[in-house]
């Protein structure tokens, strides 16, 4: 099949699973376009089979606000009608739901026919595509695609109770790669971080309001006062100044390395002996998956998909949001003795193994060739 990916291509967990998503498609013969305003951050190969097209958005100074939409909706027909594109997959509804059906009607006019997939990721349904300036337009862009796809029950069952939905949504969970060779690392550098007799905690977000980072940085407060502990804080994001505040006000900035963005956190993760994702909601916890298959265990909130993924007392623990003195002692539960460590890593990798890439890519397939009948 030729198909068509329309993503977000930055440090977000949704472009991260529509840029995987096409590179394993790609490796079982699909032609693959990326449709996007930059080449997305984890697409690393392009070739015969994967290519990227990049939107420009004219900078005209009479505009408060660039037309994005516009620009892609018209890429997306230039792109469907050069290069034969037979389905369309985008990957968030805020905008490209709503820009791929405009292609799709524009293409129509042509007489050519372009079913398109929409996946549903959380923030366009949870925390931004809910909000009355925006639902009109994200209903109507759920309601025409031919097929809607949602990453977790919970944000099916979100996106059923906020929006006035008239088609079915397909439950599709996030997925990984769990190929020893492609997630651990030989060279894995745990001694430039940490001592031997220290545990060493992470996070990784974007650092924004929702991920709770200041929960993240008390959590730790209170591990450290009872064993040897560092923490690894990766990514960039609004709330990494209050959280560094923070750090130097409990008196712990020696101990908390705040990385930036990485492009391989499975490097840091591999060194890795506890996840935090206190998150406030979450429609999935794709980095809680990402520790996982790594044998890091996950100290997390209870919200959201986040108990389709983590299962409490296998592959960590889940409490209520906000609750970080519970989220404190179950995180030493796990690493106080090493024994114990140990059976939640096993019982880390096992979970992340039932999201095996190789049992969803076949789904998506399947998805796509539903999406042509239906079209
Ligand atoms: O969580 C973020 O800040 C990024 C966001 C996105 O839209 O890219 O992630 C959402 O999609 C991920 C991939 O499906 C999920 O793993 C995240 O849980 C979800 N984030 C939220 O629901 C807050």
């Amino acid at each position: 099949m030729k198909i068509g990916i329309v993503c977000y291509p930055t440090f977000g967990g949704s472009g991260v699973v529509a840029t995987e998503l096409g590179m394993a498609l790609s490796k079982r013969g699909h032609e693959v376009h990326f449709i996007t305003y930059k080449q997305p951050v984890r697409l690393a190969l392009l070739g015969k089979n994967i290519h990227f097209h990049e939107v420009h958005v004219p900078k005209y100074p009479l505009f408060h606000y660039q037309p994005y939409e516009l620009a892609l909706s018209s890429k997306l027909v230039d792109m469907v009608k050069l290069h034969e594109i037979e389905i369309l997959h985008v990957h968030y509804a805020i905008p490209h739901a709503y820009a791929g059906y405009m292609a799709k009607k524009m293409l129509q006019e042509e007489g050519i026919t372009l079913p398109m997939v929409t996946t549903l990721h959380g923030t366009d349904i949870t925390l931004v595509g809910n909000h009355p300036f925006y639902k009109p337009a994200v209903t109507f862009s759920i309601n025409k695609s031919d097929i809607v796809t949602s990453v977790s029950e919970s944000l099916k069952a979100d996106t059923l109770r906020l929006f006035d939905i008239t088609t079915d949504i397909q439950v599709v969970p996030n997925f990984i790669e769990t190929k020893e060779t492609a997630t651990t690392y030989t060279d894995c550098q745990r001694s430039m971080m940490a001592g031997e007799d220290e545990r060493i905690v992470t996070h990784v977000s974007n650092f924004r309001k929702v991920k709770r980072i200041t929960d993240v940085i008390k959590i730790f407060y209170k591990i450290q006062q009872k064993l040897p502990a560092k923490l690894m804080m990766v990514g960039e994001g609004p709330e990494k100044e209050k959280a560094e505040y923070l750090c130097e006000e409990l008196g712990i900035q020696n101990k908390v390395m705040f990385l930036g963005n990485s492009t391989e956190i499975d490097r840091i993760l591999c060194f890795s002996d506890l996840f935090l994702l206190p998150s406030e909601t979450e429609s999935f916890g794709l980095a809680a998956l990402e520790a996982m298959v790594n044998r890091t265990p996950v100290v997390s909130s209870n919200t959201g998909g986040i108990p389709e993924v983590n299962k409490q007392g296998v592959s960590g623990f889940l409490s209520d949001v906000g609750n970080v003195d519970e989220m404190a002692e179950n995180a030493l539960k796990i690493l106080t003795d090493i024994e114990t460590l140990n059976t939640f890593k096993e019982g880390a990798r096992k979970e992340a193994e039932k999201f095996d890439i190789k049992h969803i890519v076949p789904l998506y397939e399947a998805i796509y060739e539903q999406a042509f009948k239906l079209a």
